[in-house]
């Protein structure tokens, strides 16, 4: 097995679903966590000058979702034929676009603006995607735990938990109208690696 070493900052962001994937998956990786102070020395050093980045031995891999990719591939969870994995990728970018919509407030300097930004996220956005993806999830084996299998967990799975938990739950009682969704995310917690780690890791703010 190569060496990995994630390289992010102290925070969950773009590193927390690789840290996942290594959870779940049992693999020992350097979860290496950059202060602002040695980033300012790092950055050009590295090769788009952004952070996450994945050493797999010498061999590096840049960008959040490039390095999901690789490691759900690797750790077989990825589903297991092109159009799984084509289906894993649809509720990935879903996510990304909730994301983008919380971005967007984060980054918002105007006030006013931010409100907007923030109202529009909360009635339209976010509950628009989590009634998708409880009904897609209600398809599938009654609602256990599984969005595009029965029997095995995926990277979407390990997306839509973090998202959930780390993104979603940013925003009081949002979710408490997706009680299928709510429990899904119970039970992905309850998963022993997951919980362990997410028991374990260094508390962060985002
Ligand atoms: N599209 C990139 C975005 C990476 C990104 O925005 N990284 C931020 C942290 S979340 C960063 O490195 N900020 C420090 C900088 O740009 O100097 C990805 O998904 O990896």
């Amino acid at each position: 097995m190569p060496a990995y070493k994630l390289v992010y900052f102290n925070s969950r962001g773009l590193g927390e679903v690789a840290r996942l994937l290594f959870a779940v998956s049992g693999t020992e990786y350097e979860d290496k966590r950059v202060t602002k102070e040695e980033w300012i020395e790092q950055k050009k050093e590295t090769p788009f000058g952004q952070l996450p980045m994945l050493w797999v031995g010498d061999d590096i891999i840049f960008q959040s979702n490039a390095i999901y990719r690789y490691l759900a591939r690797v750790f077989d969870l990825y589903g297991s034929s092109n159009m799984q994995a084509a289906r894993i990728d649809s509720i990935c970018e879903c996510w990304r676009d909730v994301l983008q919509a919380v971005l967007n407030i984060i980054h918002e300097e105007d006030e006013e603006r931010k409100g907007m930004l923030q109202k529009l996220a909360v009635t339209k956005i976010i509950p628009g995607f989590l009634a998708l993806l409880q009904a897609r999830l209600a398809k599938n084996n009654d609602g256990q735990w599984i969005l595009l299998s029965r029997d095995k967990i995926s990277l979407a799975d390990i997306v839509s938990y973090h998202m959930l938990s780390s993104v979603v739950g940013r925003f009081p009682g949002v979710i408490d109208n997706f009680p299928t969704l709510q429990a899904y995310v119970d039970r992905i917690g309850e998963i022993p690696n997951i919980k362990a780690w997410v028991e374990s890791r260094p508390e962060t703010e985002f």
